[in-house]
């Protein structure tokens, strides 16, 4: 347990949660992953039916890995390998050692569900608490927390974890955004949790307010649970005045906390790899990819005993880095996650992620950073339609509307390369995010 301290400036900047294993040597980091690895695999293989015959169909069991390359020989587990387990196929622990369920919002079908011992969500508490102190947080904090809590793993998994580092937390939850300005407010905030367009939302409700958060104690806020851009970071930061550090993480894993940017460099998220054997593979021929490749992010469970899942495919698109990094902490690099591969649009032969147009609209001179896409079907290719809104002292006329619409398509097409419509709203008209922001509306299954 980590003493509270009232006093913020008496710590010092690289300050850490688990000193050890986060600066443990490379070499050593390997030697504790081929350990924990092998009794990973056994344990699915001999729990999980689903691991059984899967690995059988691959030719391949647990005594089959000798080193942590051998790891290419098994499997992939896929999301719909969840959702046909539906609901407890894929534990590997029996109920009577279970503490809680997850599931995560399925937009199609059954939600796929999570399982965690008691000892998962202690390590789960422990991951979050170092990702934290990794960013900034520090023992005695308030930490005013707006992730949903419910079954999505970002509220709890952000209490949990500051309350192990010794935070106090306000367990708000999202929504009710002019009450969640006021009791930054009142209660002096000085981290606030939540994801990156929730953030951006509760930074115009204070606007509107007239509270200027900027000079409230607020100095570090942790977003995460939907891609965001460079562009946003530097308007969070300036709106709020705080350093906002990105946090990664996913329900099946574990929740937010696989990984997290160090407040030494902001460039990259340390993964845990003590608990976590993290690949990147090219998505189409599916062969691992040299280190520092682009490419889709596959997890392995070190760790986990409820459900270890066995190469999964995270569908999210990033590249790793290796490089020493100043904080000292020796755990790989995920570059920032741009987007999911099923995110990805296809707009006349143009490859475009939500988060790129993200990057190309904010801080668009005259633009609030509220968007959103529309995707159609004119009966012979997509059209996309990207709906921005002008900030809230431009010049709002019709004739005003339209030549703003007009200067954003061409920076688009210069910036991303594709032809879209535009179309400028006044301010408000954009609807506004209380948890993930709803980027895109596809209207194509409409017709
Ligand atoms: O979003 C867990 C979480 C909560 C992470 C709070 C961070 C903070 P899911 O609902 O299962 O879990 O969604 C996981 O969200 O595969 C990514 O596509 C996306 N995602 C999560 N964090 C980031 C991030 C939580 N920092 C899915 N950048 C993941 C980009 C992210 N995408």
């Amino acid at each position: 347990m980590i003493a509270r301290t009232d006093s913020k400036a008496a710590l010092a900047p690289d300050f850490m949660f688990e000193t050890d294993v986060e600066t443990l040597p490379r070499r050593a980091l390997g030697e504790l992953q081929l350990e924990r690895l092998s009794s990973s695999l056994e344990r699915a293989y001999r729990n999980v039916p689903h691991y059984r015959n899967s690995f059988k169909a691959a030719g391949v069991g647990p005594d089959d890995l000798k080193t942590l390359g051998d790891l290419r020989h098994f499997p992939f587990t896929v999301k719909t390998d969840l959702r046909d387990q539906y609901p407890f196929g894929m534990f590997a622990a029996p109920h009577s050692e279970l503490c809680r369920l997850h599931a995560s919002s399925g937009t199609t079908g059954k939600p796929t569900v999570v399982a965690y011992t008691p000892g998962d969500i202690d390590r789960w508490a422990d991951l979050m608490a170092r990702s934290m102190a990794a960013a900034g947080v520090r023992p005695g904090d308030v930490v005013h927390n707006a992730y949903g809590y419910g079954l999505f793993t970002g509220g709890l998994g952000a209490h949990y974890g500051a309350e192990r580092l010794g935070c106090i937390v306000v367990p708000v939850s999202g929504g009710g955004t002019e009450r969640q300005v006021m009791l930054l407010k009142d209660f002096a905030a000085d981290i606030l949790c939540s994801t990156p367009s929730y953030a951006l939302n509760i930074a115009e409700t204070a606007d509107q307010l007239g509270v200027d958060i900027s000079v409230l104690p607020l100095r570090r806020g942790l977003f995460g649970a939907e891609p965001w851009s460079e562009e946003m970071r530097a308007e969070l930061d300036r709106r709020l005045g705080i350093a906002a550090v990105d946090v990664y993480g996913l329900s099946e894993i574990m929740g937010p906390g696989v990984a997290c940017e160090c407040d030494a460099e902001r460039a990259g998220l340390h993964g845990w790899e003590d608990h976590f054997l993290f690949e990147i593979i090219d998505p189409e021929t599916l062969e691992p990819l040299p280190m520092g490749e682009t490419g889709e992010l596959v997890i392995t469970t070190l760790t986990k005993e409820a459900m270890p899942l066995v190469r999964y495919r995270t569908r999210d698109i990033t590249r790793l880095n290796d490089a020493p990094c100043s904080c000292g902490r020796t755990h790989v690099r995920i570059l920032r996650v741009t987007g999911r591969d099923d995110d990805m649009l296809i707009i006349r032969g143009v490859n475009v992620y939500p988060s790129q147009m993200e990057a190309v609209l904010v801080g668009f001179p005259g633009l609030s950073p509220h968007y959103q896409i529309l995707l159609e079907d004119d009966g012979v290719m997509n059209t996309m339609t990207v709906e921005v809104e002008v900030a809230s002292d431009a010049p709002a006329s019709d004739d005003d509307l339209a030549a703003v619409a007009q200067d954003v398509r061409h920076h688009i097409k210069s910036i991303i390369g594709v032809t879209c419509r535009v179309t400028a709203k006044r301010p408000g008209e954009v609807p506004r995010s209380q948890g993930k922001a709803v980027r895109v509306r596809d209207l194509r299954e409409k017709r």
